[in-house]
This record gives C-alpha cells, sequence and structure tokens, in this order.
C-alpha cells in the first residue's frame, strides 16, 4: 500500500509539475506573437495601426475581435507581469500536491477499506502526535517557501524605480466613462528632468490608447475625476484603483511590442463595461515620432473640418487652400507635413468607428452616396486624402524656398517620415 502511495504521490507531482516548470521560465517569450496583423505598407498608415488601431474590430473571420486581452499568466508583456507570472506558477507548483494528495488518499480509502460484508470492524483510535506534528510543519514550509519570492514581488510592485535611468511619468485619471492620459516627463537622467506635458483621452468619442515604449519604465500616477476607478491591463500585471481626491502609484516596465487591452476593474455605473483601457508598446523611435505628433495635433484640427464638410457637401477646394496654407505658415518641416498626413488619416480611421450622427450615413459624412458600402467609403477616404497630399506638395513647393533647416532641398515629391528607420 505505501509503496501505491508513493507511486500516486509522484504521478500527481509529475503532472502539477510539467505544465508549470515551462512556464515558471521568467525569460521565456510569449507564446502567441503580438502584433496580429502585418502593419500598413504607407508609413502614414503603418503609424496610424501602431499608435491607434482599431480595438472593436473583428479578425479575419469576422467572428473573434482583432485585439484580445491576454492571459497575465501565458503572456506576460512586463518586468512586473513575469515576476507575477512567476511566483504564481510557483505557488500553484507547491500548494497542488495539497488539494490533489488528500483526494487521491480519500479516493484510495474508500475504495480499500469498503465494507465488503466480510464482517472486519474497522480500527478506533484517536490522536497520532506524529502524523499532527508532520501535517503542520509541511504546510508551513510551503507557505515560508511561497512567501519569500512573493514578499520580494510585492516590495518591487510599491516602491518606485527612482534610480532607473530611462523611465517616464504619466498621470492617469478615470472618469465616467473613458480615461485621460497626461504624459509629466520623461526622466533620462534623474537629475535633468525633461519636462514635457502631452495630453491624449477621448479623441472623437474614441478612447485613445496609452503609448508606451519597450524597456522604458512608466510609472502611473493615478487618480479619479468622480467616483472609484480601477486601471488594469492583465499582460502589464498591474491593477490599481483610481480614487476622487487621493493618488495611487503603480510601474512597471513594458518589454513587448503590441497592443494590449483591459478594462476598468472596479464597477463605476451604467458605462463601466464601455470603460476599455488600451495600451500600444513600440519602439523607442516610434515612440518618439509619436510624441512629435501629438504636439502637432491642435493646428491639424482646422484642416480636417474643411474636408470634412456637413453630409452630401463638396471639399471646398479654395477653403482648403487657404487653411492648409495657413498650416505650413507656422513652418514647413517634413514632421508639420508628415503630422498633418498622419492626423488626417488618424481622423477617417477614428471616424470610421463612431457612429454616424442620427439619420446621415457614413458613406454621406465622407461625400460618397447615401447608404454606400465599404468600398465606397474607402474609395471617398481616398480621395480626400490624395487631394491633402497633393495640396501640400504643391504648396510647399509654391511658397519658394523653407526658412527652417529641417527641409533638405526644395524638392517634396516625396514627405519624409521623420525619425523612420531605413
Ligand atoms: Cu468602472
Amino acid at each position: 500500500m505505501l509503496r501505491l502511495l508513493f507511486f500516486i504521490c509522484l504521478l500527481a507531482l509529475a503532472v502539477c509539475a510539467v505544465p508549470s516548470l515551462g512556464a515558471a521560465d521568467p525569460v521565456k517569450p510569449p507564446v502567441a506573437p503580438v502584433v496580429s496583423a502585418p502593419l500598413a505598407v504607407d508609413p502614414v498608415d503603418r503609424d496610424v495601426e501602431l499608435f491607434n488601431p482599431n480595438v472593436y474590430s473583428l479578425d479575419e473571420s469576422g467572428h473573434g475581435p482583432k485585439h484580445v486581452t491576454r492571459s497575465p499568466f501565458t503572456d506576460p508583456a512586463s518586468d512586473i507581469a513575469r515576476e507575477v507570472a512567476s511566483v504564481t506558477w510557483l505557488s500553484s507548483l507547491i500548494f497542488l500536491p495539497f488539494l490533489v494528495l488528500p483526494l487521491l488518499l480519500l479516493l484510495y480509502v474508500i475504495f480499500k477499506f469498503r465494507d465488503t460484508g466480510d464482517g472486519r470492524k474497522p480500527a478506533t483510535f484517536t490522536g497520532n502526535h506524529t502524523l499532527e506534528i508532520v501535517w503542520t510543519v509541511i504546510p508551513c514550509v510551503a507557505l515560508v517557501l511561497v512567501s519569500i519570492p512573493t514578499w520580494f514581488i510585492l516590495d518591487k510592485m510599491e516602491a518606485p524605480p527612482e534610480k532607473q535611468k530611462d523611465r517616464m511619468a504619466v498621470r492617469v485619471t478615470g472618469k465616467k466613462f473613458a480615461w485621460d492620459y497626461k504624459y509629466l516627463g520623461i526622466y533620462k537622467d534623474p537629475k535633468a528632468e525633461e519636462k514635457q506635458e502631452i495630453a491624449v483621452g477621448q479623441f472623437l468619442g474614441i478612447q485613445e490608447p496609452l503609448v508606451l515604449a519597450k524597456g522604458r519604465t512608466v510609472e502611473l500616477h493615478m487618480t479619479s475625476d468622480d467616483v472609484n476607478h480601477a486601471w488594469w491591463i492583465p499582460p502589464f500585471g498591474v491593477k490599481k484603483d483610481c480614487i476622487k481626491g487621493r493618488d495611487t502609484y503603480a510601474w512597471f516596465t513594458p518589454d513587448t511590442i503590441g497592443f494590449f487591452k483591459g478594462q476598468c476593474a472596479e464597477l463605476c455605473g451604467d458605462g463601466h463595461g464601455l470603460m476599455i483601457i488600451t495600451s500600444a508598446v513600440v519602439e523607442k523611435p516610434d515612440f518618439e515620432r509619436w510624441l512629435a505628433l501629438q504636439r502637432m495635433k491642435d493646428d491639424t484640427f482646422k484642416v480636417w473640418t474643411t474636408i470634412q464638410p456637413p453630409a452630401g457637401t463638396a471639399i471646398d477646394d479654395q477653403a482648403l487652400r487657404e487653411v492648409v496654407t495657413g498650416f505650413l505658415a507656422k513652418g514647413r518641416s517634413p514632421e508639420r507635413q508628415y503630422a498633418l498626413r498622419y492626423w488626417i488619416a488618424c481622423n477617417y480611421a477614428t471616424l470610421q468607428r463612431v457612429p454616424p450622427p442620427t439619420g446621415v450615413s457614413l458613406a454621406e459624412v465622407f461625400g460618397a452616396a447615401k447608404g454606400g458600402g465599404a468600398t465606397e467609403i474607402a474609395a471617398a477616404i481616398r480621395v480626400r486624402r490624395a487631394k491633402v497630399d497633393v495640396l501640400l506638395q504643391g504648396l510647399v513647393a509654391d511658397l519658394g524656398p523653407a526658412t527652417e533647416s529641417t527641409i533638405a532641398g526644395s524638392s517634396t515629391a516625396a514627405i519624409a517620415v521623420p525619425g523612420a528607420q531605413p
């Protein structure tokens, strides 16, 4: 019987250990590829996809969402999440035998010592000091084993990484029912603070993602404008309450490129289910380009309103020319030209996700025939973007040599992509 019990113990341990050992490896890369679709060829479209992906779109089969919420235990995407996953797998490995072995023993005893009608009497005894000591000491040892790595990770999660050289701070404000982010600054050197405040939040009614740089530590300073909310993106290993009148903090270093989804984790009202949290983790040069684009966002709105006239109205060419000239008067660097093209593409991409005004079809908003299909809408979008591209290139050439040193030569046939990798 003892030999059988020993064999059962070994078998149970093996069953628990095999799936856990691989996942416990903190440097193991995620199993699933994180970028689900190849990025668009046009640099502008590539950036729109990179920084502002369509969170509500369906996958190629049309059945599931294109971007899913990933599991923190199989797809950790930050240093904190990897350590949390390791500790979770370790504690499962240590504690699972406590669940499995007594159940197996119970089943064995029920079968082995069942009443077979042969008249045998069960043994009766009370108390066994050796047994009680053993089943007290073993759980104590197990708890101590699990508590040591847990204490270290909890301590790491609480202590802000002040000595980390490459880090940035973002203020997160929850409100019914969206998230506002204010980038407070990037601190490449703790002594020299380069302050740059950039605010993102809802844009045309769509929640903008929190854009982060791979390998750059981010400190989240969290609060709320109204009721309690909780910021939670599982693969980052971070979930923290946002409370009005109070500041809470969390930090992590994203280490995987991709688009990540989370959800407000504190029931906050009838729009709670809509409080999706999104984050795009990009390479550092891409992040710098995104920051530069954010700085020019407001300037592009006048151009956007001109090319997006009321339903059924054509573009006013003269008004468009004037407003683009006005935009270029502030500067004609490749960065500004690129920003204008990016924000127009971004507005189109975002608008496609917002329900059109009551009584107006999306096709009409884009100047196509009422009730037009997706192809017609896409064609109308291309025409408008192409119009602005041609106008932009023509105007830059017409306005003569630029005063800004960033423009190389007078040719504007190709609009440069600032910070693009060759
Ligand atoms: Cu909520």
